[in-house]
Formats: structure tokens, sequence, C-alpha cells
């Protein structure tokens, strides 16, 4: 299931309706404005496909869109996610390494979707999730009180969220999902009431700040990794807003008491290490949130990036 160690898809979703701030479509652009494009092809050689354009998708905008089932702008988002995950299907069953700069977390219904899909049709295997992110992002539609679908992208994918309205999600079929016990998560520290109920009630393996207090990071990512297996294709789904605010300020919904800069690397160097990173999402990067501190969280994400990606100091 290996993606050709060279070979990189990049796809630029310059997507905020997954939430009520402006600036965080304006992400993809901040991060190949610092280099993050270059560095992959020059520092880390990469052979990369990218269309050149950071996609905003304002000609599927729906001319009306009004809350469903408490949903915001519920059409937009599903259209939104429908057309990531065609182009994440193709790069991943193309055989490439897929990164996808959003965006907010809501593009990770896309995201995921298309390499599941893609690794089940060309090797019949099912796709681990690693989910580095200070919130579990698993509230329902019913369990949500925002009514933000940045907040509900795991529900979706898992089948604890469905929907028959084509338009609204309905799209999602069960060759996109992805297994509750093939999904990890680390980082947590600002999960809602109902959230916590869905993951006790699932067993869902989930290591939260606490958990990296007690053990450290590198016991941490022992155990994640051990619960994945080894040999399972491994998509990483990297909200900036693990980091710490001290770190990586400017996003949408900080908190903190988060990873540092280094710990937020060395889970990425981990995932790097397993050999089996099929795709890669960073996200919520909000340039015009605290503006002073936007370079600093611009940088941490292309950090981020390159680690995952395999740069290794020796
Ligand atoms: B992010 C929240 F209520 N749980 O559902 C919600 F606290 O992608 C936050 O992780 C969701 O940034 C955060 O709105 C979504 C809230
Ligand atoms: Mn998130
Ligand atoms: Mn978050
Ligand atoms: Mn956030």
């Amino acid at each position: 299931f290996l993606p050709r160690r060279d070979d990189l898809g990049v796809v630029a979703v310059g997507f905020s309706g997954g939430q009520t701030k402006a600036g965080v479509d304006a992400a993809p652009m901040a991060l190949i404005e610092a280099g993050i494009i270059q560095q992959l092809e020059e520092d880390l050689e990469y052979k990369v496909t990218y269309d050149g354009q950071v996609h905003n998708f304002s000609e599927i905008l729906p001319a009306e869109d009004p809350p469903y089932r408490n949903m915001k702008q519920p059409k937009f988002c599903s259209a939104v996610t429908k057309e990531v995950s065609e182009q994440v299907y193709k790069y991943a069953k193309d055989g490439k390494l897929v990164l996808t700069l959003g965006g907010d977390h809501s593009i990770a219904i896309g995201t995921i979707s298309g390499t599941a899909r893609a690794i089940r049709e060309r090797f019949s295997r099912e796709l681990a999730v690693i989910w580095v992110d200070a919130h579990a992002d698993i509230n329902t539609p019913e369990t949500s009180e925002s009514g933000n679908i940045h907040g509900m992208p795991v529900a979706f994918l898992t089948g604890l969220a469905t929907e028959d309205r084509p338009e609204v999600f309905g799209w999602l079929e069960p060759h996109h999902r992805l297994s509750t016990t093939k999904l990890v998560y680390i980082g947590l520290r600002d999960i809602d009431k109902g959230e916590k109920k869905i993951l006790k009630e699932h067993g869902i393996k989930a290591f939260s700040m606490h958990d990296i207090d007690r053990h450290g990071i590198g016991k941490v990512m022992d155990m994640a990794l051990g619960w994945i297996g080894r040999d399972t294709p491994i998509h990483l789904s990297f909200d900036v807003d693990a980091l710490d605010p001290m770190w990586a300020p400017s996003t949408g919904t900080p908190v903190r008491g988060g990873l540092t800069l280094r710990e937020g690397d060395f889970i990425a160097e981990c995932v790097a290490e397993t050999g089996s990173l099929i795709a890669l999402d960073l996200v919520e990067v909000n340039p015009s949130l605290d503006e002073l501190g936007a370079s600093d969280t611009v940088r941490a994400g292309c950090s981020i990036v390159r680690c995952a990606l395999g740069d290794t100091l020796l």
C-alpha cells in the first residue's frame, strides 16, 4: 500500500465554511508563500504534483444554505468536501502521498474519505487515522452545541453521524468510512460532554495532554502506533490548535496547555518513521487571528509538514 516515496500530490483548500471566523481560508497561500512546496521539492526531493491553485470553491457556493439538523452551511460544506474527496482519491489511487493544506478541519471529511476509498480499492485494506488536535471533532449534528461542522468530521467519517440527503453528506458511503477502532487521538484537552460519552461508548483510543504529561510524548507515540499496528496505512490529520497557543496562536479555537513545538514535530517524525504514511492534512491555521503570531503559526505548520514527510536532522 505504500506510496512511492518521492511522489507527492498537494491539494490547497481555502475553505472556512466549517466554522464562523474568516481567515482560515488564507492559510494555504500563507503556507505556500512561506515556501512549503519549495522546501518539499528542493530539500526533501519530492516530485510534487500541484495545480497551482488555492481552491475556494466559490463556484459551488449554494444560493441558499439554511441550517439543517443544527449544522451551519451544510450544503456548502458537503459540496466542498465531496470535491476534496475526489481530488484526494485520485492522487492516492495513483500511488501518490497526499498533502492537503486547509482550511478548517471540516475538510477532513473530504481528505479521509478519499484516502479510505483509495486504500480499500487498491489494496483491500483499512485505513488508520491519527488525529492530532486539542479537540475530538466527533460531535454529531445532534450533540454539537455550536453547529460548526469543523467539530463534526470524525462523526461523519466513522458513521456515527449519517444522513440520507446526498446534498448534505449523504454522498458518504461505507467505502469512504473509517472504523472507530482504527482511530487514535493525540493532544486532546477540550472535549464536549456529548463527545466524552461517544469516546467512552465506542472505546476510542485517545491520548490526552494528561497522558502526555504522565508518560512523555515518546511513550505515548509508542502506544499510539502500537495500537494501530505495523503495516497499516496511516492518514495523519494535524490540527495546528493541538500546539500550545504560545507556539501557534493564530487559530480559531485556541486552548491553553497544549503541545510544545518540539512535541508536535516529534509526533510527525514518529509517523514518518513508520514508513506507512499515505496522507497528511494541516488545518486550522488562521493568519488573520492574532496577527503578530501569524508568522510563528505558519512556520510551525511548515515544520510539522516537513517532519511528517520525512525531514530528519541526521
Ligand atoms: B477544531 C467544539 F464546542 N467542540 O464542536 C465545537 F468546543 O477543528 C469545538 O478542532 C470544535 O478546531 C473545534 O464547536 C473544531 C466546541
Ligand atoms: Mn480539529
Ligand atoms: Mn482543534
Ligand atoms: Mn480549532
